[in-house]
């Protein structure tokens, strides 16, 4: 029994997943769709033979849904979320999971009064197998103890309407995810450093930012940040270790060798650098839920990571560390 599932926000992510729960994930098919804008919806649901709702809220109640993917835009994810919730519906949501810490906390409340896991939030970079490979190393203490990470993340361009803010909502929340997940610990508290401008800025925010993490047991953790205007889209990370290092690989590309140089290939934006991680993250959710059971980044998760980028915006502004309060993480998620 294939899963049938709806899908809220027809833009540019949720139109290649909608591909791929068609094309790649065999246990999904996609049945219902909506966006803002009904035209766009009208040609997904022709498309791909489902059925154009007229509004997120009646997707969800419906009875030929089982399970919902929210790609819509950030502000409207919180209701969209709490409506599935309340209807005891499983909701894949893209990252941020809300706008506020505040939002998300009432999602981990409900969740667990209702006693099992519903939300899954698109981290898709624990599927990524470069990641893996590196949490897999630190869990068989291949490098004794982590100390710090150094990483970069480096955008060409960015879609219309970005804002300094987006800057860690958006990009750097990859970073405070994928960390939080490698080194399995919280953080005690966040900064963003002023750095030099790049002249290769398309609009009128910081670029680059340096962010940093330091996590409760004392590790310390930089993010470079170009949200445009970088060579390529390049995505780095170094754990290091008391005993050895561990570095992210670039994708697999073609070495060429020639006029007494060598030279590979490297992506120009997110979909083509992390397709293979979506292609699991999809596939090991629907997985789960044919388990009943899910596994990948929780509410919980989508909650440190909002509770990280409040306080790393708030110290852009002050220029000083600032604390990560988190709640206690309620057993669900332990
Ligand atoms: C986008 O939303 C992402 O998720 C990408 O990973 C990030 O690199 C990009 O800057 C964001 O706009």
């Amino acid at each position: 029994n294939q899963i049938r599932v709806g899908i809220i926000g027809c833009g540019a992510i949720g139109k290649e997943h909608m591909n791929r729960l068609t094309n790649i994930v065999p246990q999904t098919k996609v049945v219902g769709v909506y966006d803002y804008f009904k035209d766009v919806a009208d040609e997904m649901a022709e498309k791909y033979d489902a059925q154009s709702f007229a509004s997120g809220e009646e997707l969800i109640q419906s009875d030929d849904i089982d399970a919902v993917l929210v790609t819509s835009t950030d502000d409207t994810h919180s209701g969209y979320v709490m409506d599935c919730l309340k209807k005891d519906k499983y909701v894949f949501c893209e990252k941020p999971l809300a706008l506020t810490a505040d939002e998300c906390a009432k999602m981990v409340e409900k969740e667990v009064a209702l006693g099992h896991r519903l939300i899954q939030v698109g981290f898709n970079r624990r599927f990524d197998n470069g990641y893996r490979g590196i949490k897999q190393a630190i869990e068989n203490g291949e490098i004794g103890e982590p100390l710090m990470i150094h990483s970069a993340h480096r955008n060409i361009s960015q879609a219309l309407g970005f804002k300094t803010d987006y800057a860690i909502t958006r990009v750097a929340i990859h970073e405070i995810d994928i960390t939080r997940w490698l080194l399995a610990e919280e953080y005690d508290e966040v900064q963003v450093l002023k750095v030099k401008q790049s002249k290769r800025t398309n609009g009128d925010w910081l670029n680059p930012q340096l962010v940093m993490f330091k996590t409760r047991s004392g590790q310390i953790i930089d993010v470079e940040v170009q949200t445009d205007g970088a060579y390529a889209y390049d995505v780095q990370c170094q754990v290091v270790g008391e005993d050895g290092t561990l570095n992210l690989p670039d994708p697999a590309s073609v070495v060429k060798r020639t006029k007494q140089s060598k030279h590979y290939q490297l992506g120009n934006d997110w979909a083509t650098r992390f397709i293979d991680s979506y292609d699991t993250e999809f596939t090991e959710w629907a997985n789960s839920i044919s388990d009943g059971k899910l596994v990948g980044p929780s509410a919980w998760d989508g909650y440190a990571a909002c509770v990280t980028s409040d306080a790393l915006i708030k110290s852009r502004v002050t220029g000083v560390p600032e604390k990560v309060e988190l709640i206690t993480k309620p057993y669900l998620y332990k």
